[in-house]
Order: structure tokens, then sequence, then C-alpha cells
């Protein structure tokens, strides 16, 4: 709830500062509440007034609304009614011709990048924020914020900053009706039905937020899409938001379904290699920039889970992209095109966890130079842990992007806290080999001529935009680990923490160390050891490893444990699906043995009997039991670290919290019992010392129904 200033200051002013007030999460990380009377006089004495150049850009203009907010906020009080002399100074070398002269290393730092520091000019303490345009302005205007958010002094202050990868880009999963492929926080923020003629409020807060952590784009619509949102009346829609969103440093984009041609184009074919079809993505993409000039290219989902694509006509992915890309490329745009492909019939016969490599790998070189390829982090779909998918550094002549997801299809939707960033920093780290020892899948992001993350979202209409306080952390941690991949997602977690709540260092340690914990927790209780997808049906809410029957092998869980008498897990080695061989060869090496694989794959790469001998010491059997029941004791242990902090955080996000707890651990031991009853039917070996016999039998899990679960 945001209360009248004047509210604000006599709160402040008898000390009534957080957590007496409800607060229902709306203002995310950019609250700006009073800060403590001690950091609050240090920042006055600094920040009495912002000094700009003449008549400043839209974006410009953007950025010191954003600094007068936040400051007038944090200080409690407007911008020059403090005591002291100093001042902000924010421009470019052109802007304000002062900056020149202060020798400031801008010289590395493209349009987005932005020094910030302290100095003393003509006597007075000057926070200096420089950058070659506005867009690295607006950034250093959000980096400013922030450092004075989590409690850094203004007085030491040398930041030199530039994003790493240039295209950051959130997928909203988002339909025209307003659903939500996968979204656990209400509906989409799209009114589309009230567009273009009512442009809610709301989404200049959803462009504050996403600029705040340097997204710079955002794909409006679903990767399963409509022909519709190409037509004349959508694309003025989008021109609304596109409008709203450009002084933030947002550029659209629109995912293209395939046969729009055909679909709302009246031709006959959508064969990419059709002169007709090429043609008329032309004059498309010519009318859409025509109402966007600065329109960021199109999203594609082909030939993948009965998307059309270029393959209906015996074309490559290549061919299906190209055309695309030669239509935007006049104009500046891209194509990002997708890789989550797995063949269209029944196919057991290959894994589908080397389909997208088998389907690309061979394409490499063949895409236009404003195509890239985007890759799903892992090789299956955005399971709680996944070994990377062999793609990533596999095709060199490709720029290929970066997809995770934010939003939690597979790791306890809108309830668990589950910490994101921490699954994203281990990705991003993952050593591919490709190149070498080191050439992790931050370096090969970095080193790409057009290089880029994409993000599927996790914000809808509800009042806290992700459904949880927690989960505003994981949209949190995807922008800053977009903006430098190398960095440390605990120091984010640090960061989210401190300007999402208070920067009181004894809450920020103890919080951090939950949401750390949190990604092993659902790993435990959900899936160990390299286990995946033993998700419910459709929804995958739940577990449900039991399930066969689907008409398609690789629908059903018991495709991805195949559990036996023997043992359980998938045999990717040689003997098996080989899938180890689409690895860098010292990888692929390691994973050919279960010995020197990491135990918390395991099971993914290999079948393993139930009393095979772990690094504990303990049978396979006795560990998988314990680390599923682990997975209970950690989210037992975070509902008593949230409890400490009580007396920092106020009432509505705590009971918030506390409630989403209750139900996390819930099932947490739902997933226990179950997958531990199923599991046993094949180990038939007793439960280890420390795990509770199931709360059901087997049969009452299975017949457990959801007919409702959101996001499906
Ligand atoms: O497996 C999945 C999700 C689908 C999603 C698909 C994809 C958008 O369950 O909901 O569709 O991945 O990434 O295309």
């Amino acid at each position: 709830m945001r209360l009248p200033r004047l509210l604000l200051i006599i709160c402040a002013a008898i000390g009534l500062t957080s957590p007496a007030w409800a607060d229902d999460g709306y203002d995310l990380w950019l609250r700006y509440r009073p800060l403590p009377t001690a950091v609050r006089a240090q920042l006055d004495s600094r920040a009495t007034a912002i000094v700009a150049g003449d008549r400043p850009s839209p974006m410009l203009a953007a950025a010191l609304g954003e600094l007068h907010r936040g400051l007038e906020g944090l200080l409690g009080h407007p911008i020059g009614s403090g005591e002291g002399s100093g001042a902000i100074l924010i421009g470019t070398p052109r802007s304000l011709p002062v900056l020149a002269t202060l020798n400031l290393p801008l010289g590395k730092l493209g349009g987005e990048g932005y020094v910030i520091r302290s100095l003393a000019l003509g006597g007075k303490p000057i926070t200096v924020i420089a950058a070659n345009d506005d867009r690295g302005l607006l950034y250093g205007s959000f980096a400013l914020l922030r450092l004075v958010q989590t409690g850094t002094p203004l007085d030491q202050v040398d930041i030199v900053s530039a994003p790493k990868l240039t295209l950051r880009v959130l997928n909203h999963w988002d339909n025209l009706n307003g659903h939500i492929e996968r979204g656990y926080a209400g509906d989409s923020l799209w009114d589309w039905w009230k567009l273009p003629d009512y442009e809610d409020p709301r989404y200049t807060d959803y462009a504050r937020a996403n600029a705040s952590i340097g997204i710079n784009g955002t794909v409006l619509n679903n990767v399963n899409a409509v022909a519709a949102s190409l037509t004349p009346d959508y694309i003025a829609k989008a021109k609304a938001l596109a409008d709203v969103f450009r002084p933030w440093g947002i550029k659209v984009y629109l995912s293209a379904r395939f046969t729009a041609p055909i679909e709302i184009g009246g031709l006959t074919t959508a064969d990419p290699l059709d002169p007709a079809v090429a043609a008329w993505w032309k004059a498309k993409a010519d009318e859409i920039y025509r109402s966007i000039p600065d329109f960021g290219g199109f999203l594609v989902k082909a030939n993948s889970e009965g998307q059309p694509g270029p393959q209906d006509y015996n074309r490559t992915h290549a061919d299906g992209a190209n055309v695309l890309a030669d239509a935007v490329r006049p104009h500046g745009g891209i194509v990002m095109y997708r890789a989550f492909v797995y063949a269209a019939q029944d196919s057991h016969q290959v894994d589908r966890t080397k389909q997208a490599y088998d389907n690309f790998k061979p394409l490499d070189g063949k895409f236009a130079d404003n195509v890239l390829v985007q890759v799903k982090n892992g090789p299956l779909d955005f399971q709680p842990r996944e070994p990377v998918s062999a793609l990533i550094g596999a095709m060199p002549k490709t720029p290929l992007m970066l997809e995770v997801q934010i939003t939690k299809e597979y790791l306890g939707q809108a309830t668990h806290a589950v910490y994101m960033g921490a699954l994203f920093e281990e990705v991003l780290k993952w050593d591919t080999f490709t190149k070498g020892r080191g050439t992790t899948v931050a370096k090969v992001l970095e080193s790409q001529k057009i290089s880029g993350i994409a993000g599927v979202a996790n914000s809808g209409n509800d009042r806290d935009w992700s459904g949880s306080t927690f989960n505003q952390a994981d949209w949190y941690a995807f922008g800053r680990l977009a903006w430098d991949p190398q960095a440390s997602s605990e120091r984010i977690a640090a960061e989210w923490a401190a300007m999402t709540f208070t920067p009181d260092p004894a809450f920020v340690r103890a919080v951090v160390a939950m949401m750390m914990t949190s990604r092993e927790a659902v790993v435990n209780y959900m899936t160990p050891l390299g286990l995946a997808h033993i998700m419910g049906t459709g929804h995958h809410h739940g577990p449900a490893p039991w399930v066969h029957e689907l008409a398609r092998a690789e629908w059903n869980p018991v495709y991805y444990h195949q559990a036996d008498a023997i043992g359980i897990g998938v045999d990717r080695t040689a003997s098996g699906t080989n899938a180890i061989s689409q690895y860098a060869p010292p990888i692929a090496k390691l994973l050919a043995n279960p010995k020197t694989t990491p135990e918390n794959l395991l099971l993914w790469f290999h079948h393993v009997p139930w009393d095979y001998r772990m690094k504990s010491g303990r049978i396979l059997w006795d560990e998988l039991a314990l680390h599923y029941q682990t997975g209970v004791d950690q989210v037992v242990a975070m509902q008593r670290q949230w409890q400490a902090l009580k007396p920092y955080v106020d009432e509505e996000r705590f009971a918030k919290t506390e409630a989403f707890l209750t139900i996390q651990l819930h099932e947490a031991e739902w997933w226990r019992d179950a997958c531990l009853a199923y599991f046993q039917t094949f180990s038939k070996r007793p439960l280890p010392a420390g795990v509770p016999a199931p709360a059901h039998p087997l049969s009452y899990y299975q017949a457990l129904d959801f007919p409702f679960a959101p996001g499906h």
C-alpha cells in the first residue's frame, strides 16, 4: 500500500518506520521507504539537488523522475529541503559538459553502461552519474538508488558498470485472452481488450521494475502464438505498450506463428522458401515497424509441441528462421528461434533430451546473422535440476540465447519459496569445456557477436506481481544476472532482500541463508540425485512418478525415471541412449562412469542399482529416501528461519510468506511420501532410519486429481 507522503513523513518522524505497515508487495524492490535517521542525514548532505542538462529526453526524464521519487522516499522529504550542499550530477559529456572535464572512464561502456563516482567539485560533495547515452543514465540512476537502498554511503562510490549481454529479455507466455501459460500470479498484465485506448498505469510500473534491473526487452505474447497478434488491431495494441516502455529502455518483441501467412495473410502455404511467403513476412515487418520503429523482432516456437514450422514443408529450422530474419533485418530487428523441439510423433526411439541438439547442431552456420537460437538451460524442460544443454557452446557459428524459466512451472509454482537465482547461477557457471576448461555458459554467452538471455516471466496481475514476495527475487535475480552473468546469486539475494525488506545486516544475513538453501530443498523433496519430470500430468503440480499410460512415451514420468526391480535412472551412456556423446569429450568422459558423474545428476545419466554404494557409504535406496527427508527438513528449517525474522517484516508480507511456507512443507511431505511409496514398490527395501512411513497408501496419492490447477 502506498501511503500519502505526509503520512509517511509523520510515521518516519515518530519512528514508525517498517515493519508496522502492511505492505502488499506492489512496490517490489523499489520501496523507497525512509532510511534510518543516521543514514538519512548522510544522504541528505549529498543530495540537496539533482542537476541535469537542459531539455532532458523522455528517457532522461524517466531517470530523473525515478531519482526524485526514490531519494525523496528514502529521505522522507523533498530534495533540496534538507541540509548540506552536495548534489547529484547526471548526464553525458554532451548534455552536461562539466562531465567531459572529469576524465571519467566512459570509453568502453557502450550506450548502456554508466559510471557513478563521488568527488568534490568547487569544494562541494558531488555524486556523478555519467554515461555515453541516456540508457546508461537510466541504469545508473537505478544503480545509485540501489546503493542507497542497500545502505551504501555515497561518499566513496566509484562504480563502472556495463551489461555483459546485449539482449536481456523477458518472455511472457501470455495469451490474448488474458490467461498466462504457466502463470501463477494471476492473469496477464496486458489488458489486450482495452488496449490501445486505455493504458493501465501499471504498465509504467512494470517498465520501471524491469529498467531497474537492466531488462531491455519483452516478448509480449506466448510462444504458443496465435496469428491474431500480428493483425493491425493487435499491432496497435503492442504499439501502445511499446510507447509506454520506450522511455524505460524496453523494446517490445512478438512471438510469431509460423503459419500466419496462411491464417491472416490468405496464402495457401507458409513454406519459408516460397517467395510469396517471404514477401508477406517482409510486408508484415514493414507494417509493424511503421507503428513501432524500434520493434525488437520475433520469437519463434516452430515444429515443437504441435506448433507449425518449416519442417511441415520439408524445410529446415534455418530456412524457417531466415525468412523472418530477412524481413526484420532492414529495420535492425532480430529473430530468436527456439531450439525446444522434439519429434512430433512418438519419439521413444530417440531420447527426448537429445533432440534439440540433433536438430540444431547440424545447422550451425546456416542461420542468418540476425538470428539467435534460443536454448533452454537444460536438455529437457526447466526441471529443478538438469545438466546444461549440450547445445550451449556446440554451435560456434550461431549466437545462442539462453532461456531460463523464472516462473516455477516445475518447482512448486506460486507457493514454494525456491530462489531461482541459485539455479541460474549454477547454469551460468557450468563448464561446457567446448573451448577448453573454463568455457562456462556465461563465457559462451558473453563471447558471442550478439548475446542474450531470455527469462520466462513470472509476473501477472496479482498485486505483488509474482504471486509471492520471494518469487519477486527470481525476477530480480534474472535481471541482475542478465546484466552480469558471472555475478554471485548470493550477493544478488542480499541486495534484493535489503531493498525489499530492510538493509539491516542481521536480517539480510538470515534471509539470504534461507534463500540459498531453498533451491537445494526443492531438488531434494521433488527430484533428488538427477531424477526429473515426475510431476503431475499437464499441470505439473505435485508428484506423479507412476504415470505411464499417456499416448507418447516421453510424456510419461516412467520414461524419465525407469525404476524397476534392479534400480532407477536413465542410462544415457553408450550402452543406453548415448546422450552423453553430445557433450564435449572431457565431460562425456566423466559422465560415462557413475563413479565420476556428479551425484546430483547420477540418475539423469545412469540406471543405478538400488544397492549401489554412494559416496556417503549408504546404498542408493537409502540415500534417495534420505534426500527426500532432507528436503522436508530444509523446509522446516526455512519456516523456523522465517519466524525469527518476524520483527523485521510488515505483517502482510510476513503472514503471506508464513502461510506459503506451510503449504510448501505439506507439499514437500506429500512429494516425499508419494515418491517413496511408489519407488518402494520397486526397491522392495525398508525406509532408512529417520524417514517416516508415508502418511497414506500409494493408492491415495495416485487418486489425487487437480482439474483446476493454475497455469495449465
Ligand atoms: O514443456 C513446456 C511447458 C509448455 C511450454 C513449453 C515451451 C509454452 O509445459 O507450457 O509452452 O515448455 O517451452 O514451449
